[in-house]
């Protein structure tokens, strides 16, 4: 048998608190490396865990796993996603808390399959009936129907999640899971009409090309070549050898009969009239104006839209505004035109996608008259992302991962000293890194990058990307996170485009184009093609259109504004919840199995502030158990404690560690806690244990088989 000491050297510790060298980076990464190496993705910091992204099946998702970790004490059993679930799902049944897992890390790191997987393990592990089994099974389904919709390939990661998602999942008095609730984040909705090269649009539109049957096809008037479409081949690559489109159409068909969904054929022929749209081609006559050349689309347009063919060829080449009450209508000129049909797609597949989240709900929907007791919410958003070329999308999804960060910053250390105070044991303050200055940058009014993006967007006249990066120039230009081509000194300016400005967000510096930002902040669609979509008869498109709109005399929100707001409605939701913490990394740029870079994590443990989670936790002591769980695990350790101890868990502690000649230094006696200073003398403990075990034979059983 392997003793603790030479198990310990090679798989590491399985809770970064017990290592020798704390504030030790390379000793940090040298310890998730040797866990790496020996497929143990899972590590503490406390009750933080830390995954490593795999690239590979692993054995550890199998439902005797699931029942391993099943009411089992969150230390006794080795690191596991499944630990955190069972952790959360406890809390709220014996404190009847709400819970919230805020999945957290880079695109690609792993966080919408950690979302599956404690969803399944949920699945597996709670009460059950018949009426509970839908219920599970819907909330199963959810994913591959809004995957499919919301999901595209990217450069960072084949199956990257284009929207946010914060899933509610409702329990009753039996813990059983009988409801569920989705809020949506900011759609990438510009993917619809345009890819960077190596990426493709959303999944469906593959799906059903590749998957969907000859007739359906037929009468959606789609072939199945993809390099047919505009919309489709931006990015030069329609197949991606990791994803089986075919497979994916019959998953995503079956679950949306599951979520009982029967007007699929209408949600289909909105997403063939999308393609459709992005074949409308226009040319100018004699005075410049644009023109439909594409008959052919119009007609399938019409018949899939359900709308007034005619009607939509004069939308697509006019512009309505209403003045003084009359009605002023000019053409367009091609790009104008062109414009025009991309707003029009986008606004048709972000609406759509948001009904059909709307759908969902429908179907999770608790409709028994039996209270609700509790909810368990599962975050799931984009990550944190940096390309060669970062737009507008990019700025507001790294500014919601430096919200989410801000939030764990406070949470974390908050809780910490909860604990202490709890536990009557004193604080002693640690130094860390807020990133709240960088939260006040984006979204601070009047002088946020947010605010002064609306106020261009708002002002009338001659406002453009560039007139909106000199308003930002003068109002922020001392901001220490912020850098432009002018303000940078002569040796950084190279590294800035005149377009250009950079923000060091917590993760690193991010440079923004900000081409487009105005617009993509606008979102207008002109007021014909809008009035076209309010008449169509598709039951669909009908519901994502509202008349109100069309006479609503107020400006609608801007998309950064909408987004900073249901941000802060979602920064709510989360505090009023009991928080746990799954921060997620990836090991290599090459989407590979066993390759670990270390250049690119150790980047990552800076960013997600490991090391300073770390040294927060272990501030002043490196290890905390309950008296009952230390005394079970080492009371065979001392002649009085061995084999019962009939008197308070807490004196048993105390006559345990006096045996064990633990010095007054080494340890605190909390409330309902023992806390050990250093981690050598828990691993004394923990090797007297192993020779004890030894001696013992097989008297003694532990439900621990790994070391610390
Ligand atoms: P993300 O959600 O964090 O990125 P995903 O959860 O989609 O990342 O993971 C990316 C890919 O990594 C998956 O498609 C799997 O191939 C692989 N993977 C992740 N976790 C595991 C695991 N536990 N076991 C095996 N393979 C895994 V983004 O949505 O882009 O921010 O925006
Ligand atoms: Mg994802």
């Amino acid at each position: 048998m392997e003793s603790a000491l030479t198990a310990r050297d090679r798989v590491g510790v399985q809770d970064f608190v017990l290592l020798e060298n704390f504030t030790s980076e390379a000793a940090f990464i040298e310890n998730l490396r040797k866990r790496f190496k020996e497929n143990l993705i899972y590590t503490y910091i406390g009750s933080v865990l830390v995954s490593v992204n795999p690239y590979k099946e692993l054995e550890i998702y199998t439902k005797q796993n699931m029942e391993r970790y099943r009411g089992v004490s969150f230390y006794e059993v080795s690191p596991h996603l499944y630990a955190i679930a069972d952790n959360s799902y406890r809390s709220l049944r014996t404190e009847r808390k709400d819970q919230c897992i805020l999945i957290s890390g880079e695109s690609g790191a792993g966080k919408t399959e950690a979302t599956k997987k404690i969803l399944q393990y949920y699945a597996v592990t709670c009460p059950a009936s018949q009426q509970v089994e839908t219920v599970k099974d819907r909330l199963l389904q959810s994913n591959p129907v809004l995957e499919a919709f919301g999901n595209a390939k990217t450069l960072r990661n084949d199956n990257s999640s284009r929207f946010g998602k914060y899933m509610d999942v409702q329990f009753d008095y039996r813990g059983a899971p009988v409801g569920g609730h989705i809020l949506n984040y900011l759609l990438e909705k510009s993917r619809v009409v345009h890819q960077n090269h190596g990426e493709r649009n959303f999944h469906i539109f593959y799906q059903l090309l590749e998957g969907g049957e000859e007739d359906l096809l037929r009468r959606l008037g789609l072939e199945k070549n993809p390099q047919q479409y505009h919309y489709l081949v931006k990015g030069h690559c329609a197949r991606v050898s990791s994803i089986n489109d075919k497979n994916e159409w019959k998953i995503m068909r079956r679950a949306l009969s599951v979520i009982s969904f029967n007007d699929s054929e209408d949600l289909l022929s909105i997403v063939a009239s999308v393609l459709h749209l992005g074949n409308v081609q226009f040319a100018a006559d004699e005075q410049g104006n644009a023109q439909v050349t594409t008959e052919n689309q119009i007609k399938y347009l019409a018949r899939l839209l359900a709308v007034d063919g005619s009607v939509l060829r004069d939308a697509l080449i006019h512009k309505k505004i209403i003045a003084k009450g009359e009605e002023l209508v000019s053409p367009l000129n091609l790009e104008q035109a062109a414009y025009a049909r991309d707003a029009l797609a986008k606004a048709i597949y972000g609406r759509t996608f948001s009904w059909l989240v709307n759908k969902v709900n429908k179907s999770l929907a608790y409709k028994a008259s039996d209270p609700l007791t509790t909810v368990l919410g599962l975050l799931d958003i984009y990550g944190f992302e940096v390309f060669q070329h970062n737009s507008f999308e990019q700025f507001c999804i790294n500014y919601c991962n430096e919200k989410l960060q801000q939030l764990f910053i406070e949470l974390t250390l908050k809780s910490e000293q909860e604990e202490y105070e709890s536990e009557g044991i004193a604080w002693e303050p640690v130094q860390y890194f807020n990133n709240k200055i960088i939260c006040d940058l984006v979204e601070e009014k009047f002088k946020g990058i947010i605010s002064i993006l609306d106020e261009e967007c708002l002002r009338p006249g001659d406002a453009t990307d560039m007139t909106f990066l000199e308003k930002l120039e003068e109002t922020v230009k001392n901001h220490p996170h912020f850098l432009t081509h002018k303000l940078a000194d002569q040796k950084t300016r190279k590294s800035l485009g005149r377009e250009e400005f950079r923000l060091s967000h917590y993760a690193g510096d991010v440079t923004y184009s900000v081409a487009g930002f105005l617009d993509k902040n606008n979102d207008l669609l002109f007021r014909n093609l809008k009035e076209t979509m309010c008449n169509s008869e598709n039951p669909i498109i009908n519901q994502c259109f509202d008349r109100t709109e069309l006479t609503d005399k107020k400006r609608p929100e801007t998309a950064a504004t909408q987004f900073k707001n249901s941000l802060s409605k979602l920064m709510e939701i989360l505090m009023s919840k009991e928080p746990s913490y799954i921060r997620c990394m990836k090991p290599n740029d090459a989407k590979q199995a066993d390759r670990f870079d270390e250049v690119l994590i150790r980047h990552q443990v800076k960013y997600l502030g490991l090391m300073e989670n770390l040294r927060v936790r272990r501030a002043g002591f490196a290890y905390r158990r309950k008296y009952e769980v230390f005394l079970q695990r080492y009371k065979s350790l001392c002649p009085e404690t061995w084999p019962t101890w009939d008197g308070r868990p807490y004196d048993g502690v105390a006559v345990l560690v006096k045996h064990l000649g633990y010095k007054p230094e080494e340890y605190k006696m909390g409330r309902t806690k023992i806390f050990i200073r250093f981690p050598k003398t828990l691993f004394a403990t923990e090797d007297a244990l192993e020779v004890r075990k030894q001696s013992l034979g097989e008297a003694l059983t532990l439900a621990v088989d790994f070391c610390l």
